[in-house]
């Protein structure tokens, strides 16, 4: 299997991430990839290629113009203005705020107008850090256009948590709805998007939730007890002609791999029925038993049958790295999913 690696990734470093109301280090660290790349190479995954550039057009594709303008100049701006610390918004349009009214001209607010929470902090090398996370799964995407029938994009930042307009949860630009967006583009009639982070992917969900060419199933800790809290239940199945295209699976904290296992088995179900061209895989393995922020409790081989079971789809599947925080752990741990999917698939 194909991997596409950017050591861009390592411009962003966010400084600090609030934690029982103290400032710890960034979960979401560079040192994350390394550890994926570093499995890759020992397991002889495949070959490892650099990102091709892909240009502006299929991001616009997946997100909202001015949000991504902003992305792009937010550090410039706020660094003219003396700061040398992270962009971190602290205050959002809750409810009876304009959520939708006039976007705040001071930086301060208009980050806050972009964001949800807290934990997507702008640093110097963000921009090109995720614009090129984004050309890494486009040049993976690219892979699969010339006939592979699948491939890995060990994507950093992740994306799932970001909408089209929107940013948080460690993610800026949503690299799996970009490479959904792009199958669709190039001819495919109908995309799958199968989100096994342990967190709900509440940025892809909201982008395609009116939409019936792209069904979205992500299995997740239940929002009720869980980040991102606000979305991600069981009754959200999309409306308008996406109705009938959106299926959560919100699950208990403490749940292991047979629980875990059913509800992989009713998505990927749902996902033969639909009989989609392609499926795109945002790969979380914040899932393990270990993780530092997930209360999920599968161990290093579960990765291994997680893969074997989308290979069983017979679709051809695009792999997009997400969560996980097990620093590690999550190189055995994402390349399982990667060798198991191989293994069943040949
Ligand atoms: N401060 C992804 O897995 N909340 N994002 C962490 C500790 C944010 C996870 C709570 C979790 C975001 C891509
Ligand atoms: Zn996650």
């Amino acid at each position: 299997m194909l991997t596409v690696y950017s050591d861009d990734h390592r411009l962003h470093f966010g400084q600090s991430e609030l934690v029982d109301g103290k400032l710890q280090p960034c979960f979401e660290m560079p040192s994350r990839a390394d550890t994926v790349l570093a499995r890759v190479k020992s397991q002889n995954l495949g070959e490892i290629i650099e990102p091709k550039d892909f240009g502006m057009e299929p991001i616009l594709r997946a997100h909202n113009t001015r949000y991504v303008e902003f992305l792009k100049g937010a550090w410039a701006r706020w660094a003219a203005e003396g700061h040398t610390g992270d962009l971190v918004s602290t205050t959002f349009p809750g409810r009876r705020l304009l959520r939708d009214g006039p976007i705040p001209t001071a930086l301060m607010g208009e980050v806050g107008h972009y964001s949800f929470d807290t934990e997507a902090p702008i640093t110097a090398g963000t921009w090109q850090a995720v614009y090129s996370s984004a050309q890494v799964a486009l040049t993976a995407q690219d892979h699969m256009r010339q006939g592979a029938s699948t491939a890995f994009a060990l994507c950093r930042p992740p994306g799932h948590h970001a909408g089209s307009d929107f940013m948080g949860g460690y993610c800026f630009l949503n690299n799996a709805a970009i490479v959904s967006q792009a199958f669709l583009d190039q001819g495919a009639k109908r995309v799958a998007i199968l989100d096994v982070d342990y967190h709900h992917g509440n940025g892809t969900q909201d982008i395609f939730y009116r939409r019936n060419d792209v069904l979205f199933a992500s299995i997740h800790g239940d929002p009720l007890v869980e980040y991102p809290y606000f979305l991600g239940h069981a009754n959200e199945h999309g409306e308008g002609a996406g109705e009938g295209y959106n299926h959560n699976y919100p699950l208990p904290h403490g749940t292991g791999w047979d629980g875990w296992f059913a509800a992989l088995e009713d998505a990927c179900r749902k996902i033969a029925d639909y009989a989609p061209d392609a499926v795109v895989v945002s790969l979380g393995v914040d899932t393990y038993k270990d993780d530092p922020i997930s209360e999920f409790k599968l161990d290093s081989p579960d990765y291994l049958k997680m893969g074997e079971r989308i290979a069983a789809l017979g679709i051809p599947t695009l792999f997009i790295m997400e969560g996980g925080y097990a620093v590690e752990a999550i190189g055995v741990n994402a390349v399982n999913v990667l060798q198991g999917y191989e293994g069943a698939a040949r």
